[in-house]
């Protein structure tokens, strides 16, 4: 037993990866449980009926959504000023986590729906992309010249969009936002969170995190 938070992840989940970005930039501790998501722990699912990772079981809360936990760890710790022009922040993540999530599911997992249009589909996640690009071509993060809130709380995704297709993804003319992307994905940020870690077992010894 510890007084560490818990946070039940998962490594390759875009939602639990901002989460863990978000810890590492706060250097707030957590116990890390890796859950597979097919046969989830009855501990996890104890602590949050729900399901869905990451969540974050605190002292006197569960947190269970993956911004959520991002802010929660933030506004105890925020060395690098990520929460630099939040509210302008939170617009782009809502746009991020709402039309542009919906439509990359649905070019991501056309396979399993029934008359889907995956091109309509990455057309409509593209309109976010080119808004994106946009801003990029400006200042080398989107709202500062160093990463904030509004770069990690939505890289995670623009990896998830770019790796369906990505001979297509190369070819759009989109270069700030190709450069944006490439920085992130060769970082030493995301190769920490990327760490592999078996499955959580009741008895395993802890994993702390970061
Ligand atoms: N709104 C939630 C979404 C989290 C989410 O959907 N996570 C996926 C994995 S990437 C999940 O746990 N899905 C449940 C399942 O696959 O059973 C958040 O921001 O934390």
């Amino acid at each position: 037993m510890t007084n560490l938070p818990i946070l039940y992840s998962f490594r390759r989940c875009p939602y639990a990866m901002r989460a863990r970005l978000a810890l590492q930039s706060a250097q707030l501790k957590v116990e890390l449980r890796e859950i597979l998501l097919r046969d989830k722990a009855p501990a996890f699912l104890a602590a949050s009926p729900k399901g869905t990772v990451p969540v974050l079981v605190t002292k006197g809360e569960v947190i269970e959504e993956s911004l959520d936990i991002m802010l929660y760890a933030l506004r105890q710790n925020d060395p690098e000023g990520w929460l630099h022009r939040e509210n302008e922040a939170l617009a782009l993540i809502a746009e991020c986590d709402g039309p542009f999530k919906q439509a990359l599911d649905r070019y991501k997992y056309a396979s399993r729906i029934p008359d889907s249009d995956p091109e309509a589909e990455r057309q409509k996640a593209a309109l976010f992309l080119r808004k994106l690009d946009d801003m990029l071509r400006h200042s080398p993060w989107l709202l500062a010249d160093r990463p904030t809130l509004a770069d990690m709380a939505t890289l995670t995704f623009l990896r998830q969009f770019a790796m369906v297709d990505r001979l297509w993804f190369d070819a759009q003319p989109w270069p700030h936002l190709h450069r944006w992307l490439d920085s992130f994905l060769a970082s030493d940020r995301l190769a920490a969170i990327m760490r592999k870690y078996s499955t959580w077992q009741a008895d395993d010894p802890l994993t702390i995190f970061p």
